[in-house]
């Protein structure tokens, strides 16, 4: 398979050294020249440009990674439907409900395969987790707690989140909803609340969520950015599942306990990845060769497009409720 990659910013650059494993990019494109040449020559990439229109128009790829932030995420997968072309987007997929569903139809109707770069759900300890909750290793679940606490300098790499309105629900909660999406099965009603502690920033930096799900279970979903914890575990997400046979637990230094006993779910750290963050860039080499295999089989992604639509309706339902202090159903959204 041939790609192409739009955004040559923080992140792109795992997404760049994943796919040397799984593809060729045969382009790149980035409105910041600087960001764009930096990129093209760490990554031996020719083909370069500064519009997004000029890529689409020249071609010869058949799938292109939009790494950009959220607010071109809308226009760019449009491009992509309308040339031919399959996508694996970044989260956050959209900025509203209107836009996502917006997003998903313009993609069944050119027939192309959409996907969301929703990694957490990918890191291999979740996803062992998952396997270990879906094969009844505990019963029915009937309790999970979703939780990532740390106090980890995020800003640093990535400044828009301080300066944007919505931080942690957003950008971090969204991972934790759709891991206990992935676990627990989807939600109907959502209950949040949000505080900012770090004054130094606009948005929330703590929300404490409650959902119920489809199935009669609970999770409440915990993420904060103000934590300072000894020892830090970020980006570490710990799980604690009670099932009516027996619970699950994930606890910090990838440690799973179920009921036969304990295990080390230590990720590999990749010959391009560094610590903290080996975790999630496990993740993104195994998430795109899932994209690439369900477009090989002709099915659709764990996270496509259409899927995402319920996490980012936890997005939207979790603000609506802090906001104005109630429940909200996600019908409602
Ligand atoms: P960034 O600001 O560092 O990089 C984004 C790049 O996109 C910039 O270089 C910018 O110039 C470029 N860009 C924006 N709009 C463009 C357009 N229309 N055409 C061409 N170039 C354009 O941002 P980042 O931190 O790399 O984040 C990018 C996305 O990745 C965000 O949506 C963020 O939430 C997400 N992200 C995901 C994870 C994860 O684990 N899944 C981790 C970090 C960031
Ligand atoms: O995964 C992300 O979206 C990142 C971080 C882990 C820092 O929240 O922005």
């Amino acid at each position: 398979m041939r790609g192409a990659l739009i955004g040559c910013g923080f992140f792109a650059q795992n997404q760049l050294h994943a796919w040397r494993d799984l593809a060729q990019i045969t382009a790149i494109c980035d409105r910041d020249p600087q960001r764009l040449a930096e990129t093209a020559a760490r990554f031996g990439i020719t083909r370069t440009y500064d519009d997004a229109a000029r890529m689409f128009a020249d071609g010869g790829f058949d799938f292109v990674d939009i790494a950009t932030t959220v607010p071109s995420h809308r226009p760019l997968v449009q491009m992509a439907a309308a040339a031919g072309v399959h996508a694996i987007c970044q989260k956050p997929f959209a900025e509203t409900m209107a836009d996502a569903r917006a997003m998903v139809t313009a993609a069944e109707s050119a027939g192309i395969t959409l996907m969301v770069h929703e990694n957490f759900r990918w890191q291999s300890a979740i996803r062992r987790c998952i396997d270990a909750v879906r094969g009844g290793a505990i019963g029915t679940p009937f309790f999970a707690r979703v939780s990532f606490r740390s106090g980890y300098d995020v800003f640093s790499g990535q400044p828009y989140l301080a300066t944007d309105q919505r931080f942690i629900i957003q950008d971090l909660g969204i991972h934790i909803l759709d891991i206990a999406r992935a676990l627990m099965g989807d939600a109907t009603r959502i209950t949040a609340t949000t505080r900012r502690i770090n004054p130094a920033i606009r948005g929330e930096d703590v929300a404490t969520m409650l959902l119920q799900h489809a199935g009669g279970a609970t999770s409440v979903v915990d993420c904060s950015y103000a934590t300072r914890r000894v020892p830090e575990t970020f980006p570490e997400t710990l799980l604690e599942i009670d099932g009516d046979r027996g619970t699950l637990r994930l606890d910090a230094g990838y440690r799973l306990t179920l009921p036969e006993g304990s295990s080390d779910l230590s990720p590999p750290v990749l010959p391009w990845a560094s610590r903290p963050w080996h975790n999630i860039q496990e993740s993104v080499l195994l998430i795109q060769r899932h994209f690439l295999d369900c477009i090989a089989a002709g099915i659709q992604p764990e996270t496509s497009g259409a899927d995402n639509l319920r996490t980012l309706a936890l997005v939207e339902g979790a603000y609506l409720s802090a906001a104005e202090g109630r429940s909200v159903a996600l019908d409602e959204l």
